[in-house]
């Protein structure tokens, strides 16, 4: 058993055997100038902030032989997945599916849709595709992670008030124990990752603890 003394708002426990580490569309489209972040008028350069030390979080927790899942926000070629109101929503410069300067926007298998090679996938990680924000809607992650006897879930990865809190939240309501590690994730919007924060540790961890990537490398076994 592992236990971070230093979360909040208690200390997390968590058997690695029975974890993932839940890295939240770490992808080109978000962290890189050129996708759909940047279309969507955001300065990128907060994402690609966190890169490191979410590399150092996923090197040390597969060092300690602990298991990976990416998600990545992706859309079939045909767009069948993506309902309309999703593409129409905001003003970008670039809507899903447009072809921009990394390929199609949010559609699988372009190269704006891989995620950053600092943190690529490696073999028997499971890497989940989703349409949606959250990454329990239409992907079956749930029953991987019930199939694998997994009950504890440490988030990392962007944006923390959309994808990364949606997820937190679909996870919670499964009955999972969930942790977000507080500098490995990130927003386009300071105040927004400050809320999410608080809101997820308030009420006696109404949605999750958090904690920082030095105390959770810390606990791991090396
Ligand atoms: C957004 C995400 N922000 N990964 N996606 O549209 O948070």
């Amino acid at each position: 058993m592992i236990e971070l003394a230093a979360a909040q708002p208690f200390a997390y426990r968590f058997e690695l055997a029975h974890s993932a580490l839940v890295i939240i569309d770490m992808q080109r489209d978000f962290v890189e100038p050129g996708g759909f972040g940047e279309s969507l008028g955001n300065d990128v350069t907060r994402l690609q902030a966190i890169v490191p030390t979410v590399q150092r979080v996923l090197h040390a927790w597969r060092a300690a032989g602990g298991r990976v899942v990416h998600t990545r926000e992706a859309h079939r070629a045909d767009l069948s997945d993506c309902p309309p109101a999703k593409r129409r929503r905001g003003n970008p410069t670039l809507r899903i599916g447009d072809a921009g300067p990394m390929g199609r926007i949010l559609v699988a298998g372009e190269p704006g849709n891989q995620i950053v090679p600092a943190l690529a996938p490696i073999d028997g990680e499971i890497v989940i595709d989703k349409p949606g924000k959250g990454a329990f809607y239409a992907t079956g992650l749930h029953e991987r992670l019930q199939s694998l006897g997994v009950t504890h879930l440490v988030f990392m990865g962007v944006t923390t008030e959309v994808c990364v809190q949606t997820s937190m939240r679909e996870a919670n309501d499964r009955g999972y124990e969930c942790l977000l590690v507080e500098d490995g994730t990130a927003s386009y919007f300071a105040e927004f990752k400050a809320a999410t924060l608080a809101m997820i540790t308030a009420q006696g961890a109404i949605v999750g603890w958090t904690a920082r990537a030095a105390a959770l490398t810390a606990g791991l076994p090396s």
